[in-house]
């Protein structure tokens, strides 16, 4: 169902309608004829917070301005410029897009981040280390998919002060020993 062309990824699935209910409860996208471009979409607001609950608070007030996508989420640049913001200290980023997740079982996620992060897949927020911090690992998130496919994701992350880092990782059903970086070919927006 799936045609990977060189250049782009071009995602050719039978049946009609955005969204369609997988067992379990959870929907993954499967859409006539869409095209979905490598990595991650991004836009950026520009303040000092200190919760990933003050997203919710800025959204309505601050213009969250677009930015080069992300291919992968694997940064940690000291002091230097977030991501591909235009600033190095009071980033918030809106990351968006879906993941291929491509077998069925659980998926386990987590981030090394500096400072807060959310990870939502599907609607459901999956793994979280919310709050200021130095580079540290969260908790590990558990995914159990019952259908594989691509699922919307949604990433809140913020560098208040100091250094930044955000790095994603995973390991799929199946696969043995430490988590790894969730690599650009499952990414797409
Ligand atoms: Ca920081």
């Amino acid at each position: 169902m799936r045609n990977v062309i060189a250049g782009g990824i071009y995602v050719l699935l039978a049946g009609a309608g955005f969204l369609a209910w997988a067992s379990g409860g959870r929907a993954q996208i499967s859409t006539t004829d869409v095209e979905l471009k490598p990595g991650l979409e991004v836009c950026y607001m520009y303040e000092f917070v200190r919760h990933i609950d003050q997203f919710a608070e800025w959204e309505g007030h601050r213009k969250c301005r677009p930015g080069e996508p992300l291919p992968v989420l694997d940064s940690r640049v000291g002091e230097d410029t977030v991501l591909t913001s235009s600033s190095k200290d009071g980033v918030m980023a809106r990351i968006r897009g879906f993941i291929r997740l491509e077998q069925p079982g659980p998926y386990k996620f987590a981030f090394e981040s500096n400072d807060g992060v959310r990870l939502m897949i599907d609607g459901e927020m999956i793994v979280e280390d919310p709050d200021v911090h130095a580079d540290r690992y969260s908790e590990v998130g558990t995914m159990e998919v019952a259908r594989p496919g691509w699922y919307p994701i949604a990433v809140d992350y913020f560098e208040r002060k100091g250094t930044s880092t955000l790095r994603f990782l995973w390991r799929p059903p199946g696969a043995e020993g430490n988590m790894s970086l969730v690599p650009g070919e499952v990414l797409a927006h």
